[in-house]
């Protein structure tokens, strides 16, 4: 990593305290890392015990012999849906309300108690045994954002068949190799679901993926949502309700063992198919669960929770399902866009169900960021009182916007780091002790080892950059990757000794906090400097004029690698922008940006070329797809875009840049 490269973020030396109030009430404080220094194995027993409810309990913390392939809480046993929902009915919590449903169309919402999804789930749980679903059976679900999401991962969970979730947003061709790869017996799915202001269907995806001539699926459960046509396969369709109502009404959970794998998630690699990565059910419920305490610092009696991730991606895993609703915890799930019908539409659902901790995602920041503070201003947004944010770097401006625009300036955010493969949150700050600094997930949380190594795998010096490793297991790491172990071994244990290697870079500051940078396939190298694409687009987004910044590198003669940028600009800007290039002046602008890297992180750093661009080509999870850009920078045919959110986008960049 170059000097250059390195000053940009590393001078970031605002920080954060929590308020005394906060310190005060929160769930975490100091001893918590004492004591995980002190004796970790014994730390995460305590945590074990501690977060989840036992049918027997385990005999050894860990067994690391045949590493990387490890046991965790060995000779336990136990079910993760009557720890996520019965044992909450059984201690008197039945009358809490577990899920505030809010549909996309306005109006449209559903409370669920805890008592009322202990019912729910022992009849899905029974409907699906009735199908034949039993232990170690695998089921596809596909569906939208509604509460039959969670209830159908709950149901799996009681009856021990891992479930496998595939993004509502995925094609019928992403869905039949998921299907296919996990031996899925029985999909579940719906007629469709809303988003942007109207109906969009599902279920003809499904028909799709199963028309191939060999499939493993026996039935498919179709949720009735929005009451649009379906075609019907007789004998191999079924309806959720009709299903449910047929089923016995109670249903007695049995325990697993607490290696039991829980749930695959599909997630892609660099190349290649997407891997199906799994999780056991023991370590996962324990870390989940300990880390929506201690960093989302929830609590469950008095505290009203929004996780704004869909739940076909881990974050909707970990923290709309298994983490909060094993303390049993109130949480908002919303089914639509943040954009319909108004862009306010978050903080009206913030301001009527009084959420107090949000967590969402950096890119939804920097939308709203784009949209301007006098929409978020509208609302009565005082019930929040701590913000989280996850998947991807988050830039010192979008941080402060945060804080200032939805935290008034009041709340603690906790920029969590983790990976589907980490399975939980691993580096983040604690809201009652860490000092936070915007744009840094700061150390790993108590009971994790996280580490910055060089190229021979040493620890780097602070004030120097390298990749981020993980020394040693924790609980909701990853077993395995589904039917190829290894591949596992390879793609996380191999490059360095002892370590796993989670893809991305990362920095450490003269505090040793880390600022993870992105994954290490994003860094560019420029005549032998290597660059960060994020720390470029965080240096593009730091002028008042940039919304929203993409940065690739494109193949280039004589440095090796160029920079090439992508940006929104804000919407006060585009209209000086548009009179300058009516008056022939378009460079202006660019010559402005590309001046203000340089300033922010030196010449090295300015972008060979901007373009200014309506939109940018993102998944479905927000992740911008790059590839897709470096297609355009390099002038080639622009590639597969069957995960972008909006196929649309790419004919917009492209004929923009005609035009430019
Ligand atoms: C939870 C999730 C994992 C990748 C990860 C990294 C990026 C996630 C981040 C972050 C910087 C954070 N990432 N959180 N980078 N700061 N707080 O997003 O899982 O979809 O598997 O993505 O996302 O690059 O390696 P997943």
């Amino acid at each position: 990593m170059s000097n250059e490269g390195l000053s940009n973020l590393l001078h970031e030396e605002r920080t954060f305290e929590p308020s005394e109030e906060f310190r005060a009430q929160a769930n975490a404080g100091q001893e918590l890392f004492d004591r995980a220094a002190e004796d970790r194995e014994g730390f995460w027993a305590e945590q074990a015990r501690r977060y989840v409810q036992w049918e027997t309990d385990f005999e050894q913390v860990l067994d690391w012999s045949e590493a990387p392939f490890a046991k965790w809480f060995l000779g336990g046993r136990l079910n993760a849906c009557v720890n996520a929902v019965d044992r909450h009915v059984e201690v008197g919590h039945g009358d809490r309300v577990a899920i505030h449903w809010v549909g996309e169309p306005e109006g449209e919402t559903r409370d669920i108690t805890y008592a009322e999804l202990h019912q729910m789930v022992q009849r899905a749980a029974n409907a699906l045994a009735d199908l034949g679903v039993g232990e170690g059976d695998t089921v596809a679900i596909y569906l939208p954002m509604i509460p039959e999401a969670a209830i159908a991962m709950l149901a799996c969970a009681r009856l021990g068949a891992p479930h496998s979730v595939v993004f509502g947003g995925f094609s019928a061709e992403a869905l039949h190799s998921r299907i296919d790869d996990a031996g899925a017996k029985v999909v579940i799915t719906a007629d469709g679901g809303y988003r942007r202001g109207k109906p969009s269907a599902l279920k003809p995806a499904v028909d799709a993926a199963l028309a191939h001539d060999e499939n493993p699926v026996q039935k498919v459960l179709v949720v009735q949502r929005t009451g649009q046509d379906v075609d019907w396969t007789n004998g191999r369709d079924l309806w959720w309700h009709e299903a449910l109502e047929a089923a016995a009404e109670t249903h007695e959970a049995q325990a697993f063992d607490a290696e039991h794998p829980l749930f695959i998630l599909y997630t892609s690699g660099t190349t290649g198919k997407p891997k199906g990565i799994f999780h056991a059910t023991g370590g996962y419920l324990v870390q989940t669960a300990y880390t929506s305490h201690v960093v989302h610092d929830l609590h469950p009696d008095s505290d009203v929770y929004w996780c704004t991730a869909d739940i076909g991606w881990v974050t909707g895993h970990s923290y709309i399902v298994y983490g909060p609703m094993t303390l049993g915890a109130t949480q908002v799930m919303y089914e639509g866009t943040p954009d319909t019908p108004h862009q306010g539409r978050f903080w009206e659902i913030v301001q009527d169900l009084k959420v107090t901790v949000l967590y969402t995602a950096p890119t939804a920041i920097r939308t709203f960021m784009k949209w301007g503070t006098d929409i978020p201003a509208k609302f009565d947004l005082s019930s929040l009182r701590l913000l989280g944010s996850v998947g991807e770097p988050i830039n010192p401006e979008a941080w402060m916007w945060y804080r200032e625009h939805i935290g008034a300036d009041r709340c603690p955010i906790v920029d969590t780091w983790w990976q589907t493969e980490t399975g939980a949150i691993m580096i983040s700050p604690l809201p009652g002790v860490t000092a936070a600094r915007p744009g840094s997930a700061m150390k790993a949380i108590p009971g994790i080892v996280a580490k910055v190594v060089d190229d021979m795998g040493q620890e780097v010096e602070k004030g120097s950059g390298g990749y981020l490793v993980i020394t040693e297991p924790w609980p909701s790491m990853l077993r395995g990757i589904w039917g190829d172990p290894k591949r596992y071994q390879e793609t996380y244990w191999s490059r360095f000794p002892d370590a796993y290697f989670a893809g991305d870079g990362a920095k450490l500051d003269e505090d040793g906090n880390i600022w993870v940078v992105g994954r290490v396939d994003d860094v560019m190298n420029v005549s032998g400097h290597r660059m960060s694409t994020s720390e470029i687009e965080s240096a593009l987004v730091s002028h008042p004029k940039v919304a929203e910044a993409a940065v690739v590198g494109a193949a280039d003669e004589t440095t090796g690698q160029a920079i090439c940028a992508f940006v929104i600009l804000r919407a006060d800007a585009v209209a000086e922008a548009d009179s300058q290039a009516a008056a022939g002046e378009g460079e202006k602008l660019v010559q402005e940006l590309r001046n203000h890297v340089a300033k922010e992180i030196g010449p090295i750093a300015k972008p060979r070329q901007i373009m200014v661009v309506p939109e940018l080509p993102k998944t479905r999870s927000g992740k911008i797809m790059r590839r897709l850009l470096k297609d355009v920078a390099e002038h080639r045919e622009v590639g597969d875009v069957t995960t972008l959110a909006d196929s649309s986008v790419m004919s917009l960049i492209s004929d923009g840049m005609q035009k430019g």
